[in-house]
């Protein structure tokens, strides 16, 4: 098959969760997938900002240098556990299985569908969580630009789709608060997009704490001002322009959209925000986690 079958398709179901149609096929190489103790795991449900993150992690751990962060993507600095794109090479996780420790990595995928020896390795985790309206938002134009998934519809059709659930790794509600209970019995350092966009230095300082490395005030402004959104837009390493056109259009919608918190309220309409919140009190009534959709 070549990437041109791949193109819109609609998903495939794996273990109930709606997946990617060309990432699900061959999925035993998920289950089979062997993590190591040294891994060090970048988690998100999609569009929270796990790029960011990624970029981040990469440059505290090469202490701000950005000699190798300017001439290697960000796919082969972080690659992604899930990730094929049939016709353009083999599997991420067969570049992953050869590639040297500590390595990083990232992923969206929900606890059920995580390699059978996750647990085990006892590494460590950094969590990005987004509002779920930005989140809706900024998945609905991905949708749009990347061929790889269905196409979306119209906001008012793909709206309904996210409440549901039925949407590429399935329900923001149960991602978000399945990885915040593990965080207590798991090293995880639980970060929100929000509190970066906030102060980004006080949230990159806990990344650098967490990681277990120790730079000075300048080298944590550099990386500051490297991963601020308009740097990060401009940037071929990091903003996907790379990628075929057939895969991602930038031109229906750039991988780097906006970077910001609260333009849902460019996309919702009054009906479908008193209808989203009402559903999000029901599916977050038992959890802790509180989201800040404006800052
Ligand atoms: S993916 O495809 O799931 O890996 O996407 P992800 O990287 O998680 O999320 C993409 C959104 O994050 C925004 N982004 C940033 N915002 C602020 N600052 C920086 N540096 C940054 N880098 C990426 C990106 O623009 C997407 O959000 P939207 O709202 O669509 O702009």
């Amino acid at each position: 098959m070549s990437s041109e079958d791949f193109i819109r398709r609609d998903f495939q179901t794996v273990h109930g969760y709606p997946m990617v149609y060309a990432f699900a096929q061959n999925w035993e190489r998920i289950e089979q997938f062997k993590c190591r103790p040294e891994d060090i795991w970048v988690i998100t449900y999609p569009k929270s900002g796990t790029t960011w993150l990624s970029e981040i992690m990469d440059l505290i751990k090469n202490d701000g240098s950005v000699e190798k962060q300017e001439k290697i993507p960000i796919t082969e600095r972080v690659p992604m556990l899930e990730s094929a794109t049939p016709g353009l090479g083999p599997p991420s996780s067969e570049y992953l299985e050869k590639m040297p420790s500590p390595r990083f990595v990232k992923t969206h995928l929900p606890i059920p569908l995580l390699p059978k020896n996750f647990w085990e390795c006892n590494s460590k985790i950094i969590y990005v969580a987004r509002n779920a309206k930005d989140v809706a938002v900024s998945f609905y134009n991905f949708d749009r630009m990347n061929k790889y998934h269905p196409d979306p519809g119209t906001f008012a059709e793909y709206l309904e789709k996210f409440m549901s659930g039925k949407v590429a790794f399935g329900s923001w509600h149960e991602h978000v608060t399945s990885w915040w209970e593990k965080k207590k019995d798991h090293p995880i350092l639980y970060l929100f997009y929000e509190d970066i966009k906030e102060d980004p230095k006080r949230e990159i300082r806990k990344v650098m704490e967490f990681l277990g490395k120790k730079l000075d005030e300048n080298a944590l402004d550099r990386i500051v001002q490297r991963t601020s959104f308009e740097t990060m837009r401009d940037n071929n390493m990091v903003n996907y322009k790379s990628l075929p056109t057939n895969l991602m259009d930038h031109k229906i919608s750039p991988f780097m959209r906006k970077g910001i918190t609260g333009d849902w309220k460019n996309y919702f309409t009054v009906a479908q925000n008193e209808k989203f919140d009402a559903d999000y009190e029901k599916k977050m009534s038992g959890t802790t986690l509180k989201f800040r959709t404006e800052i």
